[in-house]
C-alpha cells in the first residue's frame, strides 16, 4: 500500500438510521476503490463491512467497521457504524476520528429517528455534514419531500449538489449542478451528458443557490461572486470545503447504493471537497492544548476501537493525530504508561488487511499485539506526553441482572462480559455487593440481547437475565436513642459491652450537638472527638465520642463505629445501605475482664439498629433525569405512559420536529422503558437518562418494600 500524505487523506464516517443503506453504500465504495472485485449484499450475508456472525445473522450492522478506498490519488478512510441507537457507541467512536459525517438517508422514509440521533452527535462533535440520499430506485422514493424535511430539521445550509431526474423503480439518472451534467446509468460506468432542455431551468436555479451558499463561506469568494455574479467550479469547491469546515453548508448527493449508481461520482466529489484532517479544527488534548495534524511533529495516535479478531488476537484501530507512526517504532501508551513496539501496521477494510510501512498524521490504521490498549487511549512517541480526552459514550439506559444458568460458569461469564466491554465500552458490567447481583447495563434491550447472543453462540455460556434490584438507601427523619448491652457467658472468657447512643439525621452545616431531648429525657453532650465519614455508597456518617467519666474506654470507640458501619451497610429496614446519619455515643459500661472489641462492636451494632427503628426511618430510591423526544402525534401516549411510572414532568418544549419531555422518574419505574417507548411510538422516539438524586419513596411502596424484605430476612 502506498503512503499517503496528510493532504491526500479524507476521513469520513457514514451515519444515518438503520436500514438507510450505509453498509450497502460502503460495499459500493470498496468496489469503486478496487478493494473488492465483486459487490456483496446485506441479504446475501456477504458484505465486507458486516462480517461478524451476529451481523450476518441479523442482516444489519452491530459494530463500526473501519474501511478505506483509494480513489483519484486520494485515500478515503471511512467507517460504517450501526444505525441503531442500541449500538450508538460505534457512531460516537467514529465521529471522534472522522472529519466529516455523511448521513445516509433512505429516500422513501426521509428523516428517521436514527437520522436525528446521529445528527445530534454530529453537532456535538462539530463535524461537517453531507447528506447522501439513497434508495432513489425505491418505488416510494420522494426526493423533494426528503429535502423539505431536511431543511426543516437541519436548516437552510442544506444545499443540493445533485437531484434525481426520474426517482422510483425506473431511476437511472441525476443532474449534477456543480458540474452541470447529467449522469445516466445502465449498469457499469455512467454516461455523462449535457443537462437536457427540460431540466435546464431547475438545474440553473439550484446551481445559483449552490454558488451563493459556497460563496457565503469566504470573503474572497463573496467578492468574486459580487463582482462576476458567479463562481468557477473550483471556486465552488473551495467554498464547499470551507463550508464543511465551518459547518456553513450541508451538500446533498444522490445515490442508489444497491445499484451502484452515483457512488463513484460521490467519491470523486469527496476526494475534491471534503476537508483533509489538517484543514479542520485542531483537536484539543486533556491539558487544553491544540494538537496540530502535522507529519513533522512528534507522533501521537488516538485509539478509537479495540477488538479481538479470530486468529489475530487484540487489534487496535487508531487515527494518527500528529507525526508519523512507523512500523518497528517504540511508543508509550500515555494512559497506562506502558511502553511497547509497533510490530505491524495495517490499513484495513474489515477483514481485508494491507500491510503498510508507515501512517502519517491524519491517517487511520490498525496494529496488533499491543497489551492493555483500549478505546480512548493515546499512543505516542516516547517523550511526547500528549493525551487526548477519551470518547464520551452515552450513559446506559437499560439495565438487567445477569447470571450463568450453571453456577460453575460464573467466572467464565464474567470474563466473557469483560471481553465484550473491551470491544463495546457501552456494555457496563458491575457486580453489586449491595444487590448481590451482577448488573449489566447498555443502550437498550436489543443491545443486551446481542450480548446474550454472543454469550450463547460465541462463548458457549448459557446465561439468563433476571430482574435487576434497585439500589435503595435508608435514612432517618428524627432523633432517637438506644441503650444496648451485649453480654455472653460461655465457658471461659465472657463478653460484655454496653453502649448508649443517640442518632439523628445528618444535614450539611449542622452545628455539633450539645444536648438532646429524647423521650422526655435530656442528654447532655460534650463532644470529645468527631469523625466525619464519606460513605462509599454516597452520603455521610458523623460519629461523635462524647463519653464522660471513662464509662467506655477510648480504645473501644473504633469497635463501636465498626458495629454501626456494619449495620449501616446492611440497612436495618430492607438491607439497603443507610446514609446521612449522626451518631453520638455518650455513655455505656465496661467489664474489667469480659469487655473486648467484639463485645463493643456487637453492642454498637445493635444499639444503632434499635435507635434506627425508632428514628422514623425512610427508604430512599434513585431518581433519574429523563429526557424523551417524541413526534408530536405520540406525545399524549408517551405522557400517559410516563404518568404510570410515577414521573414528575418538569417541562415540554418543541425541538426540531420533536417534542421534548423532561421528567424525573424513579429508576424502579424505568425497567424496560426503551422497549415500551419503542412500542408506543413505533420506534420513532428516543430518550436519555442520567442519575439525579435519592428521594424518599411513597409510604405505600415503603410498606411493601419492608414487607418483602422481612419475608426473607434472617436477622441475627
Ligand atoms: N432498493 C434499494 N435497496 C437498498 C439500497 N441500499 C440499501 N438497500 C437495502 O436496504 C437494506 C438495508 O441496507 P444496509 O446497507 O444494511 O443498511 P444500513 O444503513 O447499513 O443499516 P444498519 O447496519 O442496520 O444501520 C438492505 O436490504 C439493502 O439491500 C438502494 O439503494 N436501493
Ligand atoms: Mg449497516
Amino acid at each position: 500500500m502506498k503512503i499517503y500524505n496528510t493532504n491526500q487523506i479524507k476521513n469520513l464516517t457514514l451515519l444515518g438510521s438503520t436500514g438507510a443503506g450505509k453498509t450497502t453504500l460502503a460495499e459500493a465504495m470498496l468496489f469503486e476503490g478496487k478493494v473488492i472485485e465483486r459487490r456483496g449484499e446485506v441479504e446475501n450475508k456477504n458484505t465486507v463491512s458486516d462480517y461478524s456472525d451476529v451481523e450476518r445473522e441479523n442482516g444489519s450492522s452491530v459494530f463500526a467497521t473501519a474501511l478505506y478506498a483509494e480513489f483519484n490519488d486520494k485515500k478515503l478512510n471511512f467507517i460504517d457504524p450501526s444505525g441503531s441507537d442500541d449500538f450508538v457507541n460505534g457512531a460516537v467512536a467514529a465521529l471522534s476520528v472522522a472529519d466529516t459525517g455523511v448521513i445516509v438517508i433512505n429516500a422513501q422514509h426521509g428523516i428517521e429517528v436514527g437520522t436525528e440521533i446521529h445528527h445530534r452527535y454530529l453537532e456535538k462533535f462539530k463535524k461537517g455534514c453531507v447528506l447522501a440520499i439513497n434508495q432513489l430506485d425505491h418505488e416510494k422514493a420522494a426526493f423533494d419531500k426528503v429535502m423539505e424535511e431536511a431543511v426543516e430539521r437541519f436548516g437552510k445550509n442544506v444545499t443540493i449538489i445533485q437531484y434525481p431526474v426520474n426517482e422510483g423503480t425506473g431511476y437511472d439518472a441525476f443532474i449534477d449542478v456543480l458540474l452541470m451534467k447529467k449522469y445516466s446509468y445502465t449498469g457499469g460506468k455512467p454516461e455523462i451528458s449535457e443537462v437536457p432542455a427540460d431540466q435546464k431551468e431547475r438545474a440553473e436555479k439550484l446551481r445559483g443557490q449552490l454558488i451563493e451558499k459556497a460563496a457565503e463561506n469566504d470573503e474572497g469568494l463573496m467578492e468574486i461572486f459580487f463582482d462576476k455574479g458567479s463562481l468557477t467550479e473550483d471556486e465552488m469547491r473551495k467554498g464547499i470545503t470551507l463550508g464543511l469546515i465551518q459547518r456553513g453548508i450541508i451538500p446533498v448527493v444522490c445515490v442508489s447504493a444497491k445499484k451502484n449508481y452515483g457512488v463513484a461520482r460521490m467519491m470523486e466529489f469527496f476526494t475534491r471537497v471534503l476537508p483533509s484532517p489538517d484543514e479542520v479544527a485542531m483537536p484539543v488534548d486533556i491539558a487544553g492544548n491544540e494538537v496540530k495534524c502535522d507529519a513533522s511533529r512528534p507522533a501521537s495516535a488516538f485509539v478509537f476501537k479495540s477488538a479481538i479478531e479470530q486468529h489475530l488476537g487484540e487489534i487496535n484501530y487508531f487515527k494518527v493525530m500528529s507525526g508519523e507512526i512507523v512500523e518497528g517504532m517504540d511508543i508509550v501508551n500515555n494512559k497506562t504508561g506502558n511502553r511497547e513496539r509497533i510490530s505491524q501496521l495495517f490499513v484495513t477494510a474489515a477483514k481485508n488487511r494491507q500491510k503498510v510501512a508507515k501512517l502519517v498524521a491524519g491517517d487511520i490504521g490498525s496494529t496488533v499485539k499491543l497489551k492493555g490498549v483500549r478505546t480512548g487511549h493515546t499512543l505516542a512517541a516516547i517523550g511526547n506526553g500528549v493525551e487526548f480526552p477519551p470518547v464520551l459514550f452515552p450513559e446506559p439506559k437499560f439495565r438487567t441482572a445477569i447470571k450463568a444458568v450453571n453456577e460453575n460458569d460464573e467466572e467464565k461469564l464474567n470474563e466473557a462480559l469483560q471481553r465484550m466491554n473491551m470491544e463495546d465500552p457501552t456494555i457496563l458490567i458491575e457486580y453489586s455487593k449491595e444487590l448481590k447481583q451482577t448488573i449489566l447495563s447498555g443502550q437498550g434491550e436489543y443491545h443486551l440481547n446481542i450480548v446474550k447472543w454472543h454469550l450463547n453462540n460465541i462463548f458457549k455460556i448459557a446465561a439468563e437475565f433476571i430482574t435487576p434490584k434497585i439500589p435503595y438507601r435508608e435514612t432517618i427523619t428524627k432523633v432517637a436513642q438506644a441503650d444496648y448491652r451485649h453480654k455472653k457467658q460461655s465457658g471461659g472468657a465472657g463478653q460484655f459491652g454496653e453502649v448508649h447512643l443517640v442518632i439523628e439525621p445528618y444535614e450539611e452545616g449542622q452545628p455539633d450537638p450539645t444536648m438532646y431531648k429524647v423521650n422526655g429525657k435530656e442528654i447532655k453532650v460534650s463532644v470529645r472527638d468527631k469523625e466525619e465519614h464519606n460513605l462509599p455508597w454516597g452520603g455521610k456518617l458523623v460519629y461523635y465520642n462524647s463519653i464522660v467519666g471513662g464509662s467506655i474506654d477510648t480504645r473501644f470507640m473504633p469497635a463501636i463505629l465498626k458495629g454501626v458501619m456494619e449495620k449501616m451497610e446492611e440497612g436495618p429496614l430492607t438491607g439497603s445501605y443507610a446514609r446521612d446519619i449522626r451518631v453520638t455515643v455518650y455513655d455505656g459500661k465496661m467489664h474489667p475482664v469480659d469487655s473486648n472489641e467484639i463485645s463493643f462492636r456487637l453492642a454498637g451494632r445493635n444499639a444503632f439498629r434499635e435507635a434506627f427503628k425508632n428514628a422514623t426511618p425512610k427508604i430512599m430510591e434513585p431518581i433519574y433525569n429523563v429526557e424523551v423526544w417524541v413526534p408530536a402525534d405520540r406525545m399524549g401516549d408517551v405522557m400517559s405512559d410516563l404518568q404510570t411510572r410515577r414521573a414528575v414532568v418538569l417541562g415540554m418544549t418543541s425541538e426540531k420536529g420533536f417534542e421534548k419531555i423532561t421528567a424525573r422518574v424513579p429508576l424502579a419505574e424505568m425497567n424496560r422503558y426503551s422497549t415500551s417507548l419503542s412500542s408506543i411510538t413505533g420506534g420513532r422516539a428516543m430518550y436519555s437518562m442520567k442519575f439525579a438524586e435519592y428521594a424518599q419513596v411513597p409510604g405505600d411502596i415503603q410498606t411493601e418494600l419492608i414487607k418483602a424484605f422481612e419475608a426473607d430476612d434472617k436477622e441475627e
